[in-house]
């Protein structure tokens, strides 16, 4: 079914299933509960992601790792086409029928993935955002995403997210229950930030973790036509061609800043206070490094 059809009709809205926020004409609960009983194959990959933390991003990279850098070859189809939702109305039954290798993303919650990727089938690609960033690009977001409510302003939204009330729900809950299962699954952690600060690298560390054998100038391609500057010219790669009656492309790009540490431009002192307090409470002991202001140097963390 066309998501579409239903947002005439009825509209969309956040419907809870299952602890976990989906979005009424976009998703639906049946479809999203068989997903954990998927068969997959050892050449599937599933980049997951909370909203907002690279996963256009990702959709590019690994299309383009797929055609060894060809940008030619990916011109054909959106990056939403080549590297689809699994969440969404319909894709289950086209995620079967599919040829490999099978690359998708999802915003899912670890507890609705496939059962086989905790038996180590398949691939894994958690993009980590840091979250003040992800708050900031969220709230934009539901400005120009038709399916979701546009909030009465940035507090608005601040308290929204700090409560969950947000498609994908906590962003503490989504990182946490993703990363404690990490020896189960054949999952790469990697975060938008060392993608900002060296994609070059970034790559060259996501080509090695699918076992993908590029050449130095494939690499150099999957790298030129990845950056935020070209992802913005090309339309097939950056929503432009997404319909309008799920994004209003009036209301602002979805290529928006690219960039880490606008949240200090819409943050409050007290907000941000707040914010640091609930971080450090909830990531206490948390491995991974975040990086909040984009002249920290690669590889240093708060
Ligand atoms: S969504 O709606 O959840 O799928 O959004 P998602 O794609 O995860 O995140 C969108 C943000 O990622 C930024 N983006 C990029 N940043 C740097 N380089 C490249 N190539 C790139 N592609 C997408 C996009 O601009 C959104 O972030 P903000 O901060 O809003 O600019």
């Amino acid at each position: 079914m066309d998501p579409t059809e239903e947002h005439a009709s009825d509209g969309f809205k956040l419907v809870p299933h299952r602890g976990f926020n989906l979005i009424n004409g976009i998703h639906d609960p049946a479809e999203v509960d068989r997903i954990h009983g998927w068969d997959v194959r050892d050449s599937d990959v599933f980049v997951i992601t909370y909203p907002k933390s690279g996963t256009i991003w990702m959709q590019q990279i690994l299309r383009l790792i797929e055609a060894k850098g060809d940008i030619d070859a990916t011109r054909e189809e959106l990056n939403s086409d080549s590297v689809p939702w699994i969440e969404l109305i319909g894709k289950g039954k086209e995620f079967e029928e599919a040829p490999s290798p099978r690359l998708r993303v999802s915003h899912l919650q670890y507890k609705f993935m496939p059962l086989a990727l905790s038996q180590k089938k398949g691939k894994v690609i958690y993009v980590v955002r840091n979250p003040k960033d992800v708050l900031v690009s969220y709230f934009h977001f539901h400005k120009v995403a038709t399916m979701l409510e546009t909030p009465k302003d940035f507090n608005d939204f601040f308290e929204k997210f700090m409560r969950g009330d947000v498609y994908g729900n906590c962003w503490f809950e989504h990182i946490k229950m993703w990363h404690s299962h990490k020896d189960d699954m054949n999952i790469l952690f990697i975060t938008y930030e060392e993608m900002i600060q060296d994609l070059q690298t970034a790559v060259e560390k996501i080509s090695r973790f699918l076992g993908k054998q590029l050449t130095r100038d494939q690499l150099a391609s999957v790298v030129e036509h990845s950056t935020f500057r070209n992802m913005k010219r090309i339309p097939q790669a950056n929503y432009e061609l997404i319909s309008g009656e799920l994004l209003d492309h009036q209301k602002g790009s979805f290529m928006r800043k690219g960039t880490i540490g606008d949240w200090m431009s819409h943050f409050t002192v007290a907000q941000n206070e707040r914010f640091d307090k609930v971080f450090q409470e909830e990531m206490e002991g948390f491995p991974l490094p975040f990086i909040w202001d984009i002249r920290v140097k690669p590889s240093s963390s708060k």
